[in-house]
């Protein structure tokens, strides 16, 4: 940025701030575009590509035959048998018999969504990755060289076609939303170019849980009040729509008209929408291996702590639960000292709750922790104790470095090394209770203010 000597103050800019990337959310007078790219049935794709002899048969990548857990994504053929995400095994195998399903090969699917995410560069300097497969760009003036909006979009499909053979569904709108709910449209293999007219028109007849952010319980609570699309949406009072909702209620509307309200909602408004976040994972294979549970526990508690961050919280109440081949699930919780988004404070705290459930040798089916009792983190900075105040600026910086690369590269791309603090076999303590991992041996006594609460 150039600087130029001004008759007022010493020196002010010459480039207008709306022009610096780094500040294009800021930029509200100046028109701009952006492009929304997800990768069709990705993980499926990945997997046909590499292997032509699947092409057009029905695949699922997870849950395999005996297999338990869920499917991750299904192939567009599978879908038509019902196969989706998230689908157990044992459904998916029901519905599609003939459907190949296959092993997750994390590692592979986020080195090509590195390399999709490196090329998408090259079309924008503000590439912004949501999730393993989906991107968000601004492209405000980069049509320039294609000729138009849709003939840029029609080049990034083709080079990743060509460059890595995967397709993908490609949105362009005048906000971010748009972007992302054209992509969405457009599904699968396509284009789709929506201005903020085209985009109340696109969105009006659909139902309102095609809406981001939508969930099925909102969904069930807007048509109670008798609001069932988009358009019905867009056409409600904020006055009705803020008694029901609160302030999410009014920032719905906007979206249902095409607004983005991801940057009104000021940090002092933002309210949990979620009671409690947790993780929990049904194995393969029953876990009776001390370390291979407490190497589940730290990935769990990691994602956990993240989607905490992730959402400006903190939360109070930790919950382990554990469910046993014969289906028993017995769950502890416990009331930490402070609120914490802390991933180390939750494992501590984890495997405390572990040595108190967990019968040791025992095999385990299942592993869950979640956090309850959220409140706003800014509500609770001038609360914090001082050992907790230390300890969270210490992991601030580690915290959004591998935030950052998670958000970049998927979930599994970073976990905790095993090593280090986190190495060996864990402490036993006198009466055979499991000694948390990285802490002094004082701190496997009953922390003075934790209060068990079951
Ligand atoms: P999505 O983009 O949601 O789905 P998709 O790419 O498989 O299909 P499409 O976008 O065409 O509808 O998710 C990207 C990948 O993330 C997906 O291929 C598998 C993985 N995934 C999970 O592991 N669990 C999930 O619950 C979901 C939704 C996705
Ligand atoms: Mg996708
Ligand atoms: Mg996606």
């Amino acid at each position: 940025m150039g600087w130029q000597k001004g008759p007022g103050s010493r020196y002010a800019p010459l480039t207008p701030a709306v022009l610096d990337p780094g500040m294009e959310e800021h930029a509200p007078d100046v028109a701009r575009t952006y492009l929304h790219i997800d990768m069709d049935a990705f993980f499926a794709s990945v997997e046909e590509r590499d292997n032509p002899s699947l092409k057009g048969k029905p695949v699922a990548v997870g849950g395999g035959p005996g297999k338990r857990g869920v499917v991750t994504t299904a192939n567009y053929v599978a879908r038509k048998f019902g196969l989706h995400s998230g689908m157990s095994a044992w459904e998916a195998q029901q519905k599609c018999p003939q459907a190949i399903f296959l092993p997750i090969n994390g590692s592979k699917y986020i080195y090509v969504s590195a390399q999709i995410m490196a090329t998408l560069e090259r079309f924008s300097p503000i590439v912004r990755p949501l999730s393993v497969d989906e991107a968000s760009l601004d492209i405000t003036g980069c049509d320039r060289h294609y000729g138009n909006l849709a003939m840029l979009g029609q080049a990034i499909k083709d080079t990743i076609s060509e460059k890595y053979g995967l397709p993908c569904t490609v949105g362009i709108g005048p906000n971010r939303l748009i972007a992302k709910m054209a992509a969405n449209l457009g599904k699968p293999d396509g284009l789709l170019v929506l201005d903020a007219e085209g985009a109340t028109k696109a969105f009006a007849p659909l139902p309102v849980n095609k809406m981001v952010g939508i969930g099925k319980s909102t969904a069930a609570a807007l048509e109670g009040i008798g609001i069932k699309t988009l358009g019905d949406l867009a056409n409600s009072s904020d006055y009705k729509l803020k008694n029901r909702f609160g302030i999410i209620g009014p920032n719905m509307r906007k979206m249902a008209s095409g607004e983005w309200a991801g940057r009104m909602r000021l940090e002092d408004e933002r309210q949990p929408v979620e009671k409690s976040i947790g993780h929990s994972r049904t194995f393969g294979e029953n876990i009776s291996d001390i370390l291979e549970l407490r190497s589940r526990l730290v990935g769990l508690a990691e994602m956990v702590a993240r989607r905490v961050r992730r959402s400006g919280v903190v939360g109070r109440v930790l919950t382990l639960k554990l469910r046993y081949p014969d289906f028993r699930t017995p769950s502890h919780q416990l009331r930490l000292p402070s609120p914490t988004d802390d991933e180390e404070t939750l494992i501590d705290y984890a495997w405390r709750l572990l040595s108190e459930l967990w019968n040791p040798g025992a095999p385990v089916r299942l592993l869950g922790i979640s956090l309850r009792e959220l409140a706003p983190k800014k509500e609770w900075s001038g609360q914090l104790n001082l050992f907790s105040i230390r300890r969270q600026r210490r992991a601030c910086d580690l915290h959004e470095a591998l935030d950052t690369l998670r958000d970049r590269f998927g979930e599994n791309v970073v976990s905790r090394a095993m090593s280090g603090r986190y190495k060996g076999r864990p402490k036993r303590g006198s009466s055979g209770e499991i000694i948390p991992f990285g802490h002094r041996l004082s701190m496997s006594r009953q922390p003075a203010n934790t209060e068990q609460i079951s």
